[in-house]
């Protein structure tokens, strides 16, 4: 239930629509006739949960833009000085065909997108695993929900990152990445308390160092010196996250929320987990 507080009626409707993205999964594994704003093929199922997720959110009082990496331009739906809220509706569609880990992600804004993620008052993501799950931070606590059906069970009223990283996983292909981050890489790899988890879908990566503490990458490449992850729809809501669970994010230079963003879909280097890790890293791309 919501007490009429549209940041939780965001939040409980994203969760209400978890079931049936699933279910609609089935059937949408094949690729669309269309590319996203970002230039990717888009899965059927990405335009699914996209179209679900736009006209449930646009609905919702208090709710006055709706934007997504699946559509160019956001939707403007209610008075001004609402809430924006910023979608990726389906993360790792390409896990799909190998029926592998996938979700959505959200991020809720009190400024018009594109926003800086210090615009953000809450944020979180679905996980399609073998539960459905819901990790939601708001006000400086992490919550995290099993879900089924139209039921919400809190499991965790207050994670935060376990303090002895165990995992990493680092996106994008081993030449495309600078000098100083495979240095990095190398020396994340010939640490024996250290271990390789990545799945192609930054959720189930990044639920993992939420999990078993450690870090996530998707860096700077040499042809994408901005990366390949949407600051708006995955970025901020990440980082939001992992920094509310007491972690720390960096583009490789600072803390992702305070990137002031250009473009809707801007890109950028998303680096996220434990804080002497951050540290670590930051001082290699120095
Ligand atoms: P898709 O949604 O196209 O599968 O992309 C998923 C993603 O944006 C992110 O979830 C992954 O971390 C990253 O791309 C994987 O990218 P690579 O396929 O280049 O490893």
């Amino acid at each position: 239930m919501t007490d009429g507080d549209p940041v939780d009626e965001v939040i409980e409707v994203i969760a209400q629509s978890a079931t049936e993205i699933r279910r609609g999964l089935v059937g949408r594994r094949e690729d669309a006739d269309a590319e996203n704003p970002s230039g990717e093929t888009q899965a059927e199922a990405d335009v699914y949960a996209d179209e679900l997720l736009a006209d449930r959110i646009s609905s919702i009082d208090g709710v006055c833009q709706y934007g997504s990496e699946e559509r160019q331009e956001t939707i403007d739906c209610g008075d001004e000085d609402g809430l924006s809220v910023g979608v990726d509706p389906l993360d790792g569609s390409s896990n799909l065909k190998s029926n592998n880990t996938m979700g959505t992600v959200f991020g809720i804004y009190d400024e018009p997108l594109p926003a800086p993620g210090t615009a953000l008052v809450a944020s979180g993501w679905i996980l399609y695993g073998p539960i459905t799950t819901m990790a939601c931070a708001r006000d400086g606590t992490v919550r995290k929900y099993e879900l089924a059906g139209d039921e919400r069970s809190l499991v965790d009223d207050g994670i935060t990152l376990p303090d002895d990283p165990l995992v990493y996983g680092f996106g994008g292909r081993v030449p495309d990445w600078s000098e100083a981050f495979e240095a990095f890489a190398r020396e994340v790899e010939s640490d024996d308390s250290l271990k390789l988890r990545y799945g192609g879908a930054m959720i189930g990566d990044v639920n993992q160092v939420l999990t078993y503490g450690g870090i996530f990458a998707y860096p700077a490449l040499e042809d994408a010196p901005r990366g390949k992850l949407r600051l708006q729809f995955e970025g901020n809501p990440i980082a939001y996250l992992v920094e509310a669970a007491g972690g720390s994010s960096s583009d490789g230079s600072g803390s992702i929320l305070e990137i002031e963003p250009d473009d809707l879909h801007d890109r950028v280097p998303v680096h996220v987990g434990n804080d002497e890790l951050i540290d670590r890293l930051e001082d290699a791309l120095e």
